[in-house]
């Protein structure tokens, strides 16, 4: 059950109107409170885990930003909305997260107003928020819409046919690439590199760091700096990033990449990118399992917790060791298809970008 004496700023939360009436500067340790919480609770009542560790800033700062349910917030996949839930009036009913007639572990509009788009995994949410702008738009409601994409699902196909049409449509969606690195396995593919190299370049981040430097002094000035600053922040990308950045070529304005562990700046951000019309992408940098030690070393074992565990230890508890479980189906079928392959040369095996979890 939910200790309020131990949990100060959340036991005030109940929903994302609740979030905003705390003061900007207390959003780390609300953040703080909100990750211990995730873990206590999956401590005792295992589900997915490193994903919702990863993005609670990012959820923190959006729902700080944004207000839903009348706003959007399209979670791909839906494994890392765990923090979502929470603020948005679960939490005491977190513990019965997955369990018979407990909450869902996904998104489920059926469960939430709050929950825009029932979510099962993957590369749909880019899609969906387009067309929940594009509703919008066309019944004259003026809401914003944000899809929040990992790198692992953003190389999905319908995540292209996403971007695709978001470009092609001028839609107002605001795309928030969660770029922590890994799918559930190793990501793959091209786009991984890419996305390191963006985050990387040094050119690219000097004029970005400049850029907004620039733009911030602007605002604290206090000038009527939205027209302003869009118009020198399109003229110096277009001249740098046009042909150098995948997202900008589309037409999609890129902004980023920022730590999205800083839940301060993440709320400014968010708050500053929300009055620019047209598609946009912030592409922000997490660390999937973040504030729990063995999530972050070892993160596609602990991308679901494995079973009860020791807080403290970050043990298993004798419990719920793998040896006292019987052998999943997904593992048998893999021993069985290895065993043959050694066999036949010719067996050839197609998982969905993630092996274990396959
Ligand atoms: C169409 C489709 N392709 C692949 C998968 C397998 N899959 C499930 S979640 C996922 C990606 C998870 O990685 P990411 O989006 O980076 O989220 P993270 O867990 O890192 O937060 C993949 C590839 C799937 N479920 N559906």
């Amino acid at each position: 059950m939910f200790d309020a004496k131990k949990y100060k700023l959340l036991s005030n939360v109940n929903s994302p109107e609740d979030l905003k009436k705390i003061h900007l500067k207390e959003l780390p340790a609300f953040a703080e409170e909100l990750r211990c919480f995730i873990i206590e609770s999956a401590s005792k009542n295992p589900g997915h885990f490193g994903a919702s560790l990863g993005v609670v800033e990012l959820t923190v700062a959006l729902h700080y930003a944004y207000s839903t349910p009348e706003d959007k917030i399209v979670w791909d996949v839906g494994h890392q909305a765990y923090g979502h839930k929470i603020i948005t009036g679960r939490r005491d009913v977190f513990h019965t997260n997955r369990s018979y007639k407990g909450i869902s572990g996904f998104p489920n509009i059926n469960e939430s107003p709050h929950d825009s788009f029932g979510v099962g995994h993957s590369s749909t949410s880019i899609y969906a928020a387009l067309g929940m702008a594009v509703a919008a738009k066309l019944r004259g409601i003026n809401h914003q819409t944000v899809a929040v994409i990992g790198d692992g699902a953003l190389t999905g196909g319908m995540a292209f046919e996403g971007l695709n049409n978001v470009a092609a449509t001028n839609s107002n969606v605001l795309i928030i690439l969660n770029d922590n690195k890994i799918a559930i396995d190793e990501s793959t593919g091209a786009l991984k590199e890419y996305l390191t190299d963006i985050a990387t370049s040094k050119t690219y981040n000097r004029v970005k760091d400049d850029v907004w430097n620039f733009l911030g002094r602007i605002n604290r000035l206090g000038a009527n700096v939205q027209g302003f600053t869009q118009k020198i922040d399109n003229a110096i990308k277009s001249i740098i990033m046009r042909n150098s950045n995948l997202f900008e070529s589309l037409n999609i304005r890129y902004f980023g990449p920022v730590d999205g562990h800083d839940v301060v700046l993440l709320s400014k951000l968010l708050k500053d990118i929300k009055d620019i019309p047209g598609p946009k992408l912030l592409h922000v940098i997490t660390k999937k399992g973040k504030g729990f030690k063995e999530a972050e070393q070892n993160q596609t074992k602990w991308h679901a917790a494995p079973g009860k565990f020791d807080i403290a230890t970050g043990k298993l508890l004798e419990t719920t060791k793998d040896e006292n479980k019987p052998q999943k189906y997904q593992d048998i079928f893999g021993d069985a298809i290895v065993e043959l392959a050694k066999k036949n040369p010719k067996i050839v095996a197609i998982t969905p970008a993630m092996l274990s979890g396959s």
